[in-house]
C-alpha cells in the first residue's frame, strides 16, 4: 500500500448511489471522486425525462435520512414526486452537502483494471486519460443499460425515435402527432395517460399486460412535511425493516384465511389507498402463494373491467398468462382510464407479434401503423448490464462479464465479487428487490464502516471469498424460489430473473428474501470481522 494513487476512492455514477457514497466516504477522510458520463447530477432521474415520469414510492420514504440539513430544508410538493422534482432533490443534496467539488461530469468510464502488485485500480476514461484509486465503487444504476427489441427494420424508421431512458433534454413535442409506444412496464405505463392527452392518434403496442395499481396524487401539505421532519428516523426505520423498503404496516392475515367478503373489503380499501399499499398491506402472502396472488389478480381484472368502457379492450388489458407479482407492479395515474379516450388504440402484439418496423411505422400482420414518433419503453439489461457493458478487469485479467458468464452470477451480498479486490457495488446484483434509496443509504453506510475498518487494521483489500459467493448464490436462489416472483415471473419473462433479455441466463438478479433480512446478513458479516470479505490474504486483525 505504498504507491501513490490519484484518489482513495473513485465512484462511477452521480445518482442516488454516487451521492450517498461520496458523502459517506468523504466522512472517513477518503479523497473521493465521482465520475459520470452525463452532464448533470441525478443518474436515473437525469436520463429518464419521459412524459409522466415520477416515483412509484411515496415522498416520505423516497429519500435519504442521513443528513439533518437536507431533511429540514427540503420540501416535497407531491405524494408521488415528479421526475423533475426528484432531480431537483438530488441537486439540492449535491449542493447542500457540498458534493459537487468532487464530482466530474461528462466523464465516461470505459474500463477499470486491477493491478495485483500495486493493489490499485486504474480507471480508463473516455478521453483516453487514466486515474488511479485504491477503492473503486460502482453506482452505475440497476435499470440503466437500455435495451431495444430485436425487431426487423428497427433502424429504418424515419420519424422521431426515443427510448424511455434516453429522452431528449428539452422534451419532445408530441402535440397532435401520431405516436406509437412499444413497452408497457413501469416506464411505458407512466407515459400512456400523458401521451394520450397530447398526441393525435396514439397506438399502444402491448405484448404482455401488467397488473397496475392506480393511485391518486395529492399535494403534500405543510403539516405532512412537518410530520415527516419530526418523524424522519421512525419512518426510515420502518422502511428499512420492511421486506420491500417501504414505510408500511405489515399485513396481518393470509388472503386464504379470511372470508370472501372480508378479502374483498381489504382489497378494496388498499386499492383505494393506491400504489404499493395494495401489494404490501393487503395480505401476508401475495408474494408467496400462487393462490393468494391469483385472488389479487382477479380483483384487479375486475377493476380493469369497471374502469375500461370497451370490454374487449379491458379483456386485452387483463393479464391472464401469469398472476400478480409476476412482474414488478407499477403504480398507475389514470392508466386504465386513458384507454377510454378515442385517440388511444390498444394493439395486441401477443397474438400477432410486430413483424417489422418500416420507414413509416410499425407493421403488425398486414397492417402498417403510420407514425410520426415511435417510443421504446422496452426496458433494461437489469442489475448486471451496466457492470458487464464496460470492462471491469480483476485478478488475472478476467472481467466481471467473463466471471459471471462462466461461473454464474456470483457475489457476496451483491457488494463485492471474488477476483475483484476493493471493487464495490452499490445495488449490485443479488441486493434486495426494494424501494431503492433505502438499500442505497444502508449500503453506503456499510461500506463506510467496512473501509474504515480495513484501513484501521491494515487490511489492504476486501474481497469476497468463494465460499461466501456460493452461500449467497444459494440463499438468493432459495429465497427467490419461495416467492411467486419465480413461478409467475418465469411466465411473465420478468427482468428480475433476467428473462426479459433474450440470451441472458435465467438467474435471480435481485434478492427476494426481504430487505430487512438482507441487512441482517450485512450486519452479521460486519460482526464477524468481515471474514467473508477476506479472500486471498491472512489478516491478523
Ligand atoms: O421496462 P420493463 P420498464 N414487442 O422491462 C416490452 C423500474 N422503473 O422500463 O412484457 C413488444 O418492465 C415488454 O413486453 P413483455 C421498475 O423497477 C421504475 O418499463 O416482455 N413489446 C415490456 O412491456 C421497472 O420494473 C419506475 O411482453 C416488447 C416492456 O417492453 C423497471 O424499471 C419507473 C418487445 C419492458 O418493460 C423496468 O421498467 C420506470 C417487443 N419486441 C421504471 N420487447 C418508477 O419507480 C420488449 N417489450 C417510477
Amino acid at each position: 500500500m505504498t504507491s501513490k494513487r490519484d484518489y482513495d476512492a473513485i465512484v462511477i455514477g452521480a445518482g442516488f448511489s454516487g451521492l450517498a457514497m461520496l458523502h459517506h466516504l468523504r466522512e472517513i477522510g477518503l479523497s473521493t471522486l465521482v465520475v459520470d458520463g452525463e452532464d448533470g447530477v441525478g443518474g436515473t432521474w437525469w436520463v429518464n425525462r419521459y412524459p409522466g415520469v415520477r416515483t412509484d414510492s411515496e415522498y416520505s420514504y423516497y429519500s435519504f435520512s442521513f443528513s439533518k440539513e437536507v431533511r429540514d430544508e427540503w420540501t416535497w410538493t407531491e405524494r408521488y414526486p415528479a421526475g423533475a422534482e426528484v432531480l431537483k432533490y438530488l441537486n439540492f443534496v449535491a449542493d447542500r452537502l457540498d458534493l459537487r467539488k468532487d464530482i466530474r461530469l461528462s466523464t465516461r468510464v470505459d474500463k477499470a483494471v486491477y493491478d495485483e502488485d500495486a493493489n490499485t485500480w486504474t480507471v480508463h476514461l473516455g478521453d483516453g486519460s487514466t486515474l488511479t484509486t485504491t477503492y473503486l465503487v460502482s453506482g452505475m444504476g440497476v435499470l440503466s443499460q437500455a435495451i431495444f427489441p430485436a425487431i426487423d427494420g428497427i433502424d429504418t424508421f424515419q420519424g422521431e425515435k426515443y427510448h424511455s431512458s434516453m429522452w431528449p433534454r428539452g422534451g419532445a413535442d408530441l402535440t397532435g402527432k401520431r405516436v406509437g409506444l412499444i413497452g408497457l412496464g413501469a416506464s411505458g405505463i407512466q407515459m400512456v395517460p400523458e401521451i394520450a392527452k397530447a398526441a393525435g392518434d396514439f397506438y399502444v403496442f402491448q405484448r404482455t399486460p401488467n397488473f397496475i395499481v392506480e393511485t391518486t396524487n395529492d399535494p403534500v401539505t405543510e403539516e405532512e412535511m412537518a410530520y415527516l421532519r419530526d418523524h424522519y428516523d421512525e419512518i426510515y426505520e420502518k422502511a428499512a425493516n420492511h421486506p420491500f423498503g417501504v414505510a408500511m404496516e405489515p399485513a396481518e392475515h393470509s388472503a386464504l384465511e379470511v372470508s370472501a367478503e372480508e378479502r374483498d373489503r381489504i382489497f378494496e380499501s388498499k386499492w383505494n389507498e393506491g400504489g404499493f399499499h395494495f401489494a404490501n398491506e393487503c395480505f401476508t402472502d401475495l408474494a408467496t402463494s400462487h393462490e393468494a396472488s391469483e385472488l389479487a389478480s382477479e380483483f384487479i381484472r375486475k377493476k380493469i373491467h369497471e374502469i375500461v368502457e370497451d370490454q374487449a379492450v379491458a379483456d386485452l388489458l387483463s393479464p391472464t398468462t401469469y398472476s400478480f407479482n409476476g412482474k414488478r407492479v407499477p403504480t398507475g395515474h389514470n392508466y386504465y382510464a386513458a384507454f377510454n379516450k378515442p385517440n388511444v388504440h390498444l394493439i395486441d402484439v401477443a397474438s400477432q407479434p410486430i413483424s417489422r418496423i418500416s420507414e413509416r411505422g410499425v407493421v403488425v400482420g398486414d397492417t402498417e401503423y403510420e407514425l410520426d414518433v415511435l417510443i421504446f419503453a422496452t426496458g433494461f439489461d437489469a442489475m448486471t448490464g451496466t457492470l458487464t457493458n464496460i470492462d471491469i478487469v480483476g485478478r488475472g485479467g478476467r472481467t466481471l462479464r467473463e466471471k459471471w458468464l462462466a461461473d454464474g452470477l456470483k457475489s457476496n451480498l451483491g457488494i463485492n465479487a471474488n477476483g475483484f479486490p476493493n471493487f464495490f457495488m452499490s445495488l449490485g446484483p443479488q441486493t434486495p428487490y426494494s424501494n431503492l434509496p433505502v438499500p442505497i443509504q444502508l449500503g453506503a453506510q456499510w461500506l463506510q464502516r467496512a473501509i474504515a475498518w480495513a484501513r484501521e487494521n491494515d487490511v489492504p483489500f476486501l474481497e469476497a471469498t468463494p465460499e461466501s459467493e456460493a452461500w449467497w448464490m444459494e440463499e438468493t436462489e432459495r429465497a427467490g424460489k419461495a416467492t411467486v416472483m419465480y413461478s409467475e415471473g418465469k411466465k411473465a419473462k420478468a427482468w428480475f430473473l433476467g428473462d426479459n433479455l433474450p440470451g441472458k441466463p435465467e438467474e435471480f438478479q435481485v434478492y427476494m428474501g426481504g430487505g430487512q433480512v438482507y441487512q441482517q446478513f450485512c450486519r452479521a458479516a460486519e460482526a464477524d470481522g468481515y471474514r467473508s470479505f477476506l479472500a486471498n490474504q491472512s489478516v491478523k486483525a
